[in-house]
């Protein structure tokens, strides 16, 4: 697609100084899609370089992670913190564990997180972080000891009021206690605010375990009121079976929809009951075991190796797994198998190619840096209760959510209608998200 010449500048400036980042080239590519009206309509949004100073981070730190497995053998790790933009508030988004991070995953996730934050109101600004560390098959106190050399490096970066880390792929509760754990060890400080997703014993938030999976059913089913329509009696499809599928999975059959497969990279289950979400948890949370084990316990269900879950028949898709998951041949499939909504509970799991035809295609497409945002909004409520030294009920907190995702889905729609382009959540999400970093931006000055 077609883009204003003088962001056409700017994006030619990333891929000279970003090399082999495609994942990042590709995140920046679709916001300066998106913003070119925005830009057309009101030229002060590409003045003094704002558009270039957004693409480029304030801080990259690069880290060794030295640490010691089980059996004596000595591992180095490659450790990172994209510390992106702070307009809006202290840096704040997850880190991620795996064996494919490299520097153009942990500046895409943190570019998207910029905007994605923006989009929720509430007052953070945007990072990421992680290592190319493959946590599978590694024992328990491997795990322990891997997050505190990472986080004896990460401490002194990070801070309530300055950047503020939680959970990503392969980081969960476990990790972020462990992660706690040394950061208080080092810092002689019991500061809570500098880590989300903690347990509620250390500060943690009630819902945030869910937030991210729940708010992307809430985000569904908010797109489907907008047609008139709702989740109850929906046939769904999610990918994935990590912290975003399961709570999905739960809120979607909550919501009265039937989520009958989800995924994990080996391969997906197909139950035509509708996943039990109690199974799955006991799985993945308790034993910590491969998904093709459901159909140990669930012998109506099928384990289907080695293909993709998108070629089962679905109303409404939720990706919850990884980057670039759907490309154009999924979004094909979906399509002409019924398809007519997409809420992305991953990062970027759909492919520009995939976007295109999803929104030719006449379906509802959420993409993730509005759909999911519930994770991080319940995290800038996890760092409220933190300042205050308070706790929430569930049910509480469970509200504000559900009225965070509604005010997120309003906006896109509402901003894609004032540019001319209705229904298009892709437009509504950059260009509301952009123009707030923008402002914040413009009104510190040259910084
Ligand atoms: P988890 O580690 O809990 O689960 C990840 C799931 O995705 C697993 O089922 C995993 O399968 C699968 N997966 C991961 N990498 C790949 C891959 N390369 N190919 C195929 N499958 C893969 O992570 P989360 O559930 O936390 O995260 C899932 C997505 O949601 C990510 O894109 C993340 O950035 C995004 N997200 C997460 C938020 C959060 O609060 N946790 C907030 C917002 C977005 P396997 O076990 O086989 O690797
Ligand atoms: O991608 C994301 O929004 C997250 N992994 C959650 C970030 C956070 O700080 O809660």
């Amino acid at each position: 697609m077609p883009i204003h010449e003088r962001l056409e500048q700017v994006y030619s400036e990333v891929l000279a100084r970003n090399p082999g980042e495609d994942e990042f080239h590709q995140a920046v590519r679709e916001v300066l899609e998106s913003i070119s009206p925005a830009v057309g309509k009101h030229p002060q949004y590409a003045d003094a370089k704002i558009v270039s100073r957004i693409c480029e981070p304030e801080r990259q730190i690069i880290f060794r992670v030295p640490w010691e497995d089980d059996n004596g053998e000595i591992h180095i790790n490659r450790g990172f913190r994209m510390e992106f933009n702070s307009a809006l508030g202290p840096y704040k988004g997850g880190l991620r564990f795996h064996p494919s991070v490299y520097l153009g995953i942990v500046k895409f996730l943190g570019f998207e997180q910029i905007f994605k934050n923006a989009l929720t109101g509430l007052p953070i600004g945007g990072g990421k972080g992680g290592s190319d560390f493959d946590p599978k098959g590694r024992s328990d106190r491997e795990i322990m000891r891997f997050c505190q050399s990472f986080m004896t490096e990460l401490h002194r970066h990070i801070g309530e009021y300055t950047d503020v880390p939680a959970g990503d792929i392969g980081v969960g509760g476990r990790e972020i206690g462990y992660l706690f754990g040394q950061f208080k060890r080092i810092t002689n400080r019991y500061e809570s605010g500098v880590l989300t997703g903690k347990s509620l014993i250390h500060g943690g938030a009630q819902v945030r375990t869910e937030a991210t999976g729940y708010g992307t059913a809430y985000f569904a089913n908010e797109m489907l009121a907008a047609r008139g329509d709702s989740l109850a009696g929906k046939t769904v499809v999610v990918s994935g079976s990590g912290n975003v599928a399961v709570y999905a999975i739960e809120k979607v059959h909550q919501l009265g929809g039937r989520v009958v497969a989800c995924s994990d990279s080996a391969g997906y289950v197909l139950d035509p009951k509708g996943i039990d979400v109690g199974l799955l948890k006991e799985i993945k949370e308790v034993r910590r075991a491969r998904l093709s084990t459901y159909v140990d316990a669930a012998s109506h269900a099928e384990y289907v190796d080695g293909r993709q879950v998108w070629e089962v028949p679905c109303e409404v898709a939720m990706p919850s797994a990884t980057q670039n998951e759907i490309t154009g041949k999924e979004a094909r499939l979906l399509v002409d198998n019924g398809c007519t909504v997409v809420a992305e509970g991953a990062n970027m799991p759909t492919t520009p190619e995939g976007v295109r035809i999803f929104q030719d295609g006449g379906v509802a497409f959420g993409p993730g840096k509005a759909a999911n945002a519930g994770g991080v909004a319940t995290s800038a409520l996890e760092m409220q209760q933190n300042a205050s030294r308070d706790s929430w009920s569930f049910e509480y907190s469970e509200d504000r959510l559900e009225e965070i995702m509604r005010g997120i889905h309003s906006r896109c729609l509402r901003t894609a209608e004032e540019y001319g382009m209705p229904g298009d959540y892709v437009a509504g999400a950059n260009i509301a998200a952009y123009t707030r970093v923008a402002d914040a931006m413009l009104a510190l000055g040259l910084i």
